[in-house]
């Protein structure tokens, strides 16, 4: 099987990026196969930080080729913006990188709509990222889309004029919002002309003569498992398919060719933007989670929502997406805790469940938590897993247990040495 998979199992933010840049060594293709610019993926090398939104995280070792999938939403302007820090950066993406014609644009005019539509339904917002996301896939599946093919032809002004003015028309629809659209179309097409530098592939094709030829492939997912479309909590979700299914029609691969599913789970859990979260903390506890561990939209700069650990909630995402190993990142964030709280079971309606309920929104879910002795010690100068204090060790143990899933490595820092790989 040549295509393995790694995804966040929670509500994005699981620490995916660092782990991609470290098994990418392995693989010939790293691929994005979902979501779009509202992804923020943090990698640290050295002492430089760079977040990706758009472009694969294999970019960074030169012997990769990384695919922009034609399940992924594009907006030139960003993506130019990536590219320039990796100009500025002297990486050297111009052979390893490849967009699929397949892949959708976002217009101006679709994270106007996001921010219009936002507003429309104040305190019920999605929280959404505001770059375009959900207009963007609205346009994919109503069939009136934008597609990187479409640069290249001849009346490409047309068709985008004929999408601006329906954007426009649905626009008088919504409360009215500050939007600059002179000045963002300028940019908009400034943008294309370096996107379209860049060499677009038939991506099924592509990824299919990679398999038959013996390469091996990465598919990097975005968000988390659920932020699904389908499977998360609608409608506080994005608007793709983020879990191991959407890597088929994200790459155009058949369900055969996956091989190891990687879910990344964070030692607790963190969600930004709105909708249901059983286990946040909005108390000291859940201040001290963001503090220490930072937690703050990488896309977006807003604060993330934090609470404890969740079982009921992993085993879904573990069944759903078929995940054949688990990472654990951020434990170190735990270093402080007396003890730390893991989410056993729900009571809904009077009755105790390990299964979520159709709607985790409803009122009266109560959560029953199990309490795990914390190791209070600063993990950063563990260099392996076997240095762990044993208490630490415990809560691994522990977590892999009820998730009846090995977890293969775990993560005590941003940096690419702290990657504890167990045996
Ligand atoms: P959208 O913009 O339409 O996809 O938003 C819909 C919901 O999906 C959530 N979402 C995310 N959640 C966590 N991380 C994401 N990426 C950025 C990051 C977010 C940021 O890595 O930190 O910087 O704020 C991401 N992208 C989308 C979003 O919050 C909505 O709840
Ligand atoms: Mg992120």
């Amino acid at each position: 099987m040549a295509v393995d998979v790694l995804l966040g199992l929670q509500w994005g933010d699981e620490g995916k990026g660092k782990i991609v840049d470290y098994l990418a060594d392995k693989y010939d293709l790293v691929c994005r196969f979902q979501g779009g610019p509202n992804a923020g993926h943090t990698i640290v090398i050295g002492s430089t930080k760079y977040v990706l939104h758009t472009i694969p995280s294999g970019i960074f070792r030169s012997h990769i080729k990384n695919v922009i999938g034609n399940g992924v939403v594009i907006d030139p302007i960003t993506f130019q913006k990536e590219l320039n820090k990796l100009d500025s950066a002297s990486i050297q993406y111009k052979e390893n990188l490849f967009i699929a014609k397949k892949a959708h644009l976002i217009v101006p005019t679709h994270r106007w709509l996001d921010a219009a539509s936002e507003a429309s339904k104040g305190k019920e917002k999605i929280g959404s990222t505001l770059k375009g996301i959900g207009p963007t896939y609205m346009d994919k599946t109503g069939r009136n889309g934008l597609r990187v093919g479409d640069l290249f032809a001849p009346d490409f002004k047309n068709k985008y004029n004929a999408l601006k003015e329906k954007h426009m028309g649905l626009l008088q629809g919504y409360p009215t919002i500050d939007f600059n659209i002179e000045e963002e179309e300028e940019a908009w097409f400034q943008c294309i002309e370096k996107l379209k530098e860049i060499p677009t592939i038939d991506c099924e094709y592509f990824v299919n003569e990679a398999i038959k030829s013996g390469k091996k492939i990465l598919a990097e997912g975005a968000q988390g498992s659920m932020l699904d479309i389908d499977f998360g909590t609608y409608p506080f979700v994005t608007s793709s398919n983020t879990i191991t299914a959407g890597v088929c029609t994200g790459l155009g691969i058949a369900p055969q060719q996956i091989g190891e599913v990687i879910g990344i789970v964070k030692a607790y859990c963190t969600r930004v933007g709105s909708g249901p979260f059983p286990t946040e903390l909005e108390d000291e506890t859940g201040e001290k989670l963001r503090r220490l561990g930072h937690e703050f939209g990488a896309t977006t700069g807003r604060p993330r929502r934090c609470g404890w650990n969740d079982i009921p909630q992993l085993n879904y995402t573990v069944m759903l997406n078929g995940v054949t190993q688990i990472v654990v990142t951020k434990l170190d964030v735990l270093d402080e805790f007396e003890t730390i709280n893991v989410c056993e079971s729900y009571k809904v309606e009077g009755t105790e469940t390990t299964q979520l309920p159709y709607d985790l929104n409803m009122k009266g879910i109560e959560t029953n938590y199990t309490e795990i002795k914390g190791w209070n010690t600063s993990l950063d100068d563990v260099e392996s897993y076997d240095q762990l204090p044993s208490i630490a060790k415990d809560y691994v143990d522990q977590l892999e247990k009820m998730l009846g899933t090995k977890i293969t490595m775990v993560s005590t820092g941003p940096e690419r040495r702290k990657l504890l790989v167990r045996k």
